[in-house]
């Protein structure tokens, strides 16, 4: 048991161990709201983008809502992903698989009506997608290119707004958006450079459309997640000596893990955060806290 119990009308929702869900075995095991013994996403059904493999970010954000039984559709972006997406997908019950490159408009609204067909609704949204060329990520910020820049800034940050657009229509019953948001945003970060500005420009656009979805019981937040060791970070030069500084910097002496990122988000997308919206919420085992 997390938290204290009250009783009668007191009662606050604490949070609790679930048996059914979380076998001794379980490596990450998740909590749900007590004495109902209810699940956390039952009937509910949420589209995943991001999933490249099963390190992804994204990933771990579905098996923590699969475990609290969501349904879920996967989009993958470009054949080469296809596959992976698929085998992962494969493993959940009542999972859809679906091509959606966010530059391209018809393949998101065949995406959107593809989860309208199948599953007649849609309760939350998981974006995490970004994109910036290699060359853009090393070096000076002052040396980003007008095509760096644009297309860090539509993949990472304009696909929020494309998407939670087509996600308001089939969120007849409210629901909520989460999108992945880094540290640089907010700091500079040596050679995270036009990411940082994306990013910061991710978090702004979470506040504007938190603000205009808020009537439609549509709530959406950004998880600032430390650095994970994932496929994307692979590519960062340096990014080994990263981890190293953060995880030794950290209050918790550690680097977060994608689990706790997919804890987060499932808490985010559940009723436990109904009242929470707009923010940014950081899940870097406290880094962002510390001055020297
Ligand atoms: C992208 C990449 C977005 C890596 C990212 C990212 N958001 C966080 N990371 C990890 C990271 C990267 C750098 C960094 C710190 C963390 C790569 C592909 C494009 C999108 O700099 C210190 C560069």
């Amino acid at each position: 048991m997390i938290g204290s119990t009250a009783s009668g009308s007191d009662r606050v929702p604490t949070l609790q161990w679930n048996a059914r869900v979380n076998s001794s075995k379980a490596k990450n095991p998740v909590a749900t709201v007590p004495g109902s013994d209810k699940i956390m996403l039952e009937n509910k059904v949420g589209m995943i983008f991001g999933v490249a493999n099963k390190r992804s970010i994204a990933w771990a954000c579905a098996d923590a809502c699969s475990k609290q039984g969501a349904k879920m559709a996967f989009t993958y972006q470009g054949e080469r992903l296809k596959e992976n997406v698929e085998k992962l997908a494969g493993e959940l019950p009542d999972s859809l698989v679906l091509p959606c490159d966010v530059t391209n408009q018809a393949e998101v609204d065949s995406a959107f009506e593809a989860v309208g067909r199948k599953y007649g609704k849609l309760d939350f949204l998981i974006h995490s997608i970004a994109f910036a060329p290699r060359e853009a990520l090393e070096g000076e910020f002052v040396t980003t290119t007008r095509e760096a820049f644009l297309s860090a800034l539509e993949i990472s940050a304009f696909s929020l707004t494309q998407l939670a657009l087509g996600a308001s229509l089939l969120m007849k019953e409210g629901g909520s958006i989460v999108t992945m948001s880094y540290y640089g945003a907010e700091k500079v970060v040596m050679n995270y450079n036009v990411m940082g500005v994306a990013k910061a420009a991710l978090e702004a656009s979470t506040r504007y459309l938190a603000a205009d979805l808020g009537k439609q019981n549509i709530r959406v937040n950004a998880i600032s997640a430390g650095p994970i060791n994932t496929l994307s970070a692979r590519g960062v030069k340096n990014m080994g000596s990263l981890l190293t500084y953060v995880g030794e910097r950290s209050p918790l002496k550690r680097n977060v893990k994608a689990s706790e990122v997919g804890n987060t988000a499932l808490f985010l997308v559940s009723d436990l955060a109904s009242g929470i919206t707009g923010e940014t919420i950081y899940v870097d085992c406290g880094y962002n806290i510390m001055g020297v």
